[in-house]
């Protein structure tokens, strides 16, 4: 059984993704993020950086101890080799499933990230900030597009941890700006991976675990997101 702490964002939609897919049983342990869950004592041991999601496999491979894992690419990593599935198996193969996987969590990830933020959660709109992130958006679409434009899937026929990495971030393109028509080799891609049923069983569990999914950040929650320091986040 894998415990999965978890809170509906792109991030923690990138495990569902997988679990639903594996078929590996899960209990979901929510993590409310605009109410500090975070920063709970017996979740920083797990996820020292106060971020989710984070894993704690109770039945590992080697049949030790339970094993923690904190960062969403180490913990799609971990779950591909436990299971032997969703990694090529073949030198370039993997090569291959991994260099994307290692852009989307350096790049695709945190720059979308900041689009998220100054494009909606930001205080002021400052358009310099916002047309940085829109445009460096646009950049990081293409080159998606373009690495689709001969293969189904990132790493090549076969779906893999990378199109798990990078889906949910692609979700939210009309926030960021982005219209898919632009880019019609990634769209074809996004809809291809929309359409899967453990994508579906995925998104499904984000209004199980919040029913306020989809509504807009509160004032509140933005108190406890945004203005971490070091020693407002010692615990
Ligand atoms: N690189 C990390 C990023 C995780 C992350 O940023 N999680 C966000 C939600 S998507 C979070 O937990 N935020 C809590 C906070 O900002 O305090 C990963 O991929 O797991």
């Amino acid at each position: 059984m894998i415990d999965l702490h978890y809170w509906p964002t792109p991030n923690g939609h990138k495990v569902t993704m997988f679990l639903e897919e594996a078929g590996l049983p899960y209990t979901i342990h929510p993590v409310d993020i605009g109410k500090g869950a975070q920063f709970e004592p017996a979740f920083l041991k797990i996820a020292p950086n106060n971020r989710m999601p984070a894993i704690v496999d109770r039945e590992p491979a080697d049949g030790g101890a339970p094993v923690s894992l904190f960062e969403s690419g180490a913990i799609l990593l971990y779950l591909a080799e436990k299971t032997g599935r969703f990694l090529p198996a073949d030198l370039r193969g993997r090569a291959e499933t991994l260099q994307w996987l290692f852009w989307q969590m350096g790049g695709l990830g945190p720059m979308l990230g900041q689009n998220h933020h100054f494009s909606q959660y930001a205080p002021e709109k400052i358009p310099y900030a916002i047309e940085r992130y829109v445009k460096e958006t646009n950049r990081l679409y293409g080159v998606l597009d373009r690495r689709l434009a001969d293969r189904a899937f990132v790493a090549g026929a076969d779906y893999t941890i990378a199109d798990m990495a990078a889906y949910p971030w692609i979700v939210p393109w009309e926030k960021q700006g982005q219209r898919l028509d632009d880019h019609p080799n990634l769209k074809r891609w996004f809809e291809a991976i929309a359409e899967r049923p453990a994508t579906k069983a995925a998104y499904a569990k984000a209004a199980e675990a919040n029913p306020n999914h989809g509504q807009p950040m509160s004032e509140d929650a933005k108190k406890v997101m945004f203005g971490q320091t070091a020693a407002n986040t010692k615990r």
